[in-house]
């Protein structure tokens, strides 16, 4: 028992505070098991008072009672009773990084806004990426739109642009936001799905709001399930307003857009990563920025004035409408670049408190009533979720310009002002802060009359055309992705009413797409459209609003799975970690055991994953590099054949030796495609890696 370093007769007996020795392994490599140092900082209470024991609890006898007195054991656990904070009623599960915007072609003609003025002028940013529906505690690939919230700690404050990766919404008023979020959490007498829109509430209520059509194109689309945060583009949404020196305004709706392009995975894979990594995204995130490739974003803005917005074909208030970039281009003016992790996920990604009516001089709202609900919601939920209005004061938070008000006190206060003059007017030397008319916050003196009523403007009444455009535009694979996305959603729902009156819905969008949802569903006859409140009209196919017309096209920033085992050839594996690494890619090697193989030079080659725990899921391509003897011990090995057989299914761009053939065939994998590629020789290798930069293969299933 002595030998135990936790195990303490009794504090008093001690003459040390020695915690005893750490245990160390053979061969464990000795950092992760050694002792602090002796320049260690000794260990306190919260008030400061030196602990001499942290293992037991004071008693009364050595088998005896704890002591209420034991005011170091009560500090620890009430502490730690109190750790968790609400978590956020939408965007619960979100992941955070640090970074910068630096504008490239400044616009002061357009915006008084500082941070866009010059050339040049970089502004700290802190970027949150979140899913909608899910609680903290859900997988990163679930089916739903992504929060894309940038904080911008400008010279003249904080400006946050609250966006998703999607630029429409579900409903045009604030005061269906409820209903909309009950709808798709989890059905309250039940307590589940989890992070689902596939379940009868969601369906029910998008089936009675003709407005969510379009939106719920986009999240049936691939767009819901990005490859990663670094693969999607961002949307303010909203349309709002610059305002330049001259007090003009102009209208502007914010982009941001991936440098590395657009990416997305497939639902069949969607579905496997959420139980192999839960954590795919910010994984991914944190992988990327630890390697030193730094994420990268363009900032775009459409800017258009009374006129274009007069004769568009919809309001530009209705945030269920986007505006075609062929129609009003994005000018690109910026590149927003996110290079370090945070040092503490709570104290910044949990407590970060973005807020819709933070903007700065040289923007404003326009009177989109989303908005402008949103602009009452963002504070009040701080407030609730970080216990007080003093949120300001959490360092995330901060403006990192110089700030002076004569707010206040209340919980939690961290700012303690000195000097008498805590109102204004007053009369006090030096009694400041004063507000300044010059160069501070106006807002656009822009007119405003009429009744007061509860009503919904005629010109956010038509809820089709967008949704047909969106669905013409996209490739005839996204077009399928859709329809089998509806179709999975519905076949979860229990109701056929909410599944007819779905079907109703997209036979005003697509005639085909309603006959593939309605054959796919099984359903006994094709319900009659539902009537539009207004007609749809044809609009031009947009190719921007299509993944796969905006891929890359080169490797950079993705990942070669690269299955190996026990007298791979060696030359072979070194042909494909150098064209990857050349295109900018990363390789993760797959073994049949997670200390890895040796390969046929003798050399040892680490693995990341064994291959239980590493399916062909969760690499954008692979390749499997086997000796005779170990493609047939793979053969044999159900996780080795699914990565065979899913790699090919999900259309990837896939390499193998000659020997690893027989894995493939094995797993019933018999054909071969232009997707394939069988090595040779090394310097094949980039060919191949070439090719998958398209990312899929899609012609196999063609
Ligand atoms: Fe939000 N939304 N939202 N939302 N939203 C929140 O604020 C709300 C909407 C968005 O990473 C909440 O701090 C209302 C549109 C993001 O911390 C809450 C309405 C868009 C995030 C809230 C909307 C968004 C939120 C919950 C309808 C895209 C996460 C916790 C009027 C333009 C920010 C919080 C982060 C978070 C309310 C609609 C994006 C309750 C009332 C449209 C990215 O305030």
């Amino acid at each position: 028992m002595a030998d135990d370093p936790l195990y303490r007769p009794s504090a008093d007996t001690q003459t040390t505070t020695d915690q005893g020795d750490y245990p160390t392994e053979p061969g464990s490599g000795g950092e992760l098991h050694q002792r602090p140092g002796a320049d260690a900082p000794r260990m306190t209470t919260s008030q400061g008072i030196p602990i001499a024991d942290d293992q037991n609890s004071l008693k009364a006898g050595e088998r005896g009672p704890t002591l209420l007195e034991d005011f170091h054991m009560r500090e620890k656990i009430f502490h730690f009773d109190h750790e968790r904070i609400p978590e956020r009623v939408v965007h619960a599960r979100g992941y955070g990084a640090h970074g910068y915007l630096e504008i490239t072609d400044p616009i002061p003609e357009l915006t008084s806004a500082k941070l866009l003025s010059e050339k040049g002028k970089k502004t700290p940013a802190f970027v949150r990426f979140s899913t909608v529906a899910g609680n903290k505690g859900s997988a990163d690939l679930a089916r739903d739109v992504r929060g894309f919230a940038v904080k911008l700690y400008s010279e003249d404050g904080n400006w946050d642009i609250v966006g998703n990766n999607i630029p429409v919404f579900f409903i045009q008023d604030a005061i269906k936001f409820p209903d909309l979020i009950h709808s798709v959490k989890p059905e309250p007498d039940r307590g589940f799905p989890q992070a689902q829109s596939a379940h009868d509430n969601f369906w029910d209520f998008i089936s009675l709001m003709p407005e969510a059509m379009h939106m719920v194109m986009w999240t049936m689309s691939d767009r819901a399930i990005p490859r990663s945060f670094r693969f999607m583009e961002g949307f303010g949404v909203h349309t709002f307003r610059f305002v330049n020196d001259e007090g003009k305004g102009t209208f502007v709706k914010f982009h941001w857009k991936p440098k590395l392009g657009l990416q997305s995975v497939v639902w069949d894979e969607a579905v496997t990563i959420m139980g192999a990594d839960p954590d795919f995204h910010r994984r991914d995130l944190w992988q990327a920025i630890q390697n030193g490739d730094f994420p990268e974003w363009e900032l775009g803005v459409q800017v258009f004035d009374d006129d274009f917005a007069d004769s568009f074909e919809f309001d530009v208030l209705d945030a269920t409408k986007l505006i075609p970039e062929e129609q009003v281009p994005v000018r690109i003016i910026g590149r927003l670049v996110l290079d370090r992790m945070v040092d503490n996920f709570f104290a910044e990604t949990e407590q970060v408190a973005f807020c819709t009516q933070n903007i700065v001089p040289g923007v404003d709202f326009t009177n989109d009533p989303l908005l402008q609900g949103r602009n009452f919601s963002y504070l009040d939920t701080q407030i609730k979720r970080l216990g007080g209005p003093n949120f300001t004061h959490i360092p995330i938070n901060a403006p990192k310009c110089p700030f002076h008000h004569f707010q206040q006190d209340g919980h939690m206060a961290m700012h303690a002002p000195k000097g008498r003059a805590n109102y204004e007017p007053n009369s006090w030397q030096k009694g400041g802060p004063r507000a300044e008319p010059v160069g501070s916050y106006q807002s656009l003196a822009e007119p405003v009359q009429g009744e007061k009523r509860r009503i919904r403007a005629e010109s956010f009444a038509d809820h089709y055309s967008q949704a047909r455009q969106f669905y013409k535009s996209q490739t005839e694979v996204e077009q399928t992705h859709i329809a089998n996305a509806i179709v999975f959603e519905l076949s979860k729902c229990e109701t056929q009413a909410i599944r007819e009156r779905i079907v109703a819905h997209l036979r005003n969008i697509d005639e085909g797409l309603a006959k593939s949802v309605f054959d796919g569903l099984g359903l006994p006859e094709m319900p009659e459209p539902m009537k539009p409140a207004r007609d749809p009209i044809d609009l031009p196919v947009s190719d921007k609003l299509s993944i796969l017309k905006n891929g890359p096209g080169r490797f950079e920033g993705r990942k070669l799975g690269l299955l190996v085992t026990d007298g791979a050839d060696a030359a072979l594996v070194k042909g494909l970690q150098d064209a990857v690494a050349a295109a900018g890619g990363m390789v993760e090697v797959v073994a049949p055991k997670v200390g890895g193989a040796k390969l046929s030079d003798g050399n040892h080659l680490p693995a990341q994953q064994k291959v239980d725990g590493g399916p062909s899921a969760l690499y954008d391509a692979v390749a499997v590099i086997a000796s005779k003897d170990g493609a047939e011990a793979l053969a044999k090995m159900h996780p080795a054949g699914m990565f065979a057989s899913e790699a090919y299914a999900h259309a990837k761009f896939i390499a193998m030796s000659k020997e690893a053939e027989t894995l493939f065939d094995k797993a019933g994998v018999t054909e071969r495609d232009e997707g394939m590629t069988v090595l040779t020789a090394p310097d094949e290798a980039k060919g191949f890696v070439e090719a998958c930069g398209q990312m899929r293969y899609w012609a196999r299933f063609a």
